[in-house]
């Protein structure tokens, strides 16, 4: 396993079973990762404290999964430089509309790069923090080309 380069920062140990995906991703391209419970509103110091020294300890991808009002990317985007992947959670009443609209729209000047609502969302959240960590790394480069040739053909195999 690499050095971790990855950090997972979800609202509520109840994200899990979508934040896994994230996680299960990045261990099948032996990303080193940490997966972290903290919440914008609930742990604001903790949250403020992870995004604050997160390059100082290694990390150069966030990915941030909220459900309900999420504004945990957006938070952890205000006090870091490292690129932050939003996830939207669908575990409130309006299945992650709400999480969407809160993580998207981030006013223009601290960018989130949000990804699809849910299971999806978190695989892909992955994927591009692998993406943006092969820009510098030739091995990881390669393991995406191999990646989307085998999800192309298990794709074109379909019946
Ligand atoms: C959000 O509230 C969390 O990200 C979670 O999706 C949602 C519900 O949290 P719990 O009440 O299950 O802890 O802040």
């Amino acid at each position: 396993m690499d050095t971790k380069k990855v950090l997972i920062v979800m609202g509520s140990s109840s994200d899990e079973k979508f934040m896994s995906e994230s996680a299960k991703v990045l261990e099948s391209f032996s990303v080193g990762y940490d997966m972290v419970v903290s919440s914008a509103h609930r742990t604001p110091d903790k949250t403020r404290d992870l995004a604050v020294k997160a390059k100082e300890n290694g990390y150069r991808v966030i990915i941030a999964g909220a459900g309900g009002a999420a504004h945990l990317a957006g938070v952890i985007a205000s006090e870091t430089l490292l690129p932050v992947i939003g996830v939207p959670l669908p575990s409130s009443y309006l299945s992650g509309m709400d999480a969407l609209l809160s993580t998207v729209q981030m006013p223009g000047g601290i960018p989130v790069a949000t990804v699809a609502i849910g299971e999806a969302g978190a695989k892909n959240a992955a994927l591009l923090a692998i993406e943006i960590l092969a820009l510098q790394d030739d091995s990881l480069h390669k393991k995406i080309i191999d990646y989307r040739k085998t999800f192309s053909k298990s794709v074109s195999d379909k019946k």
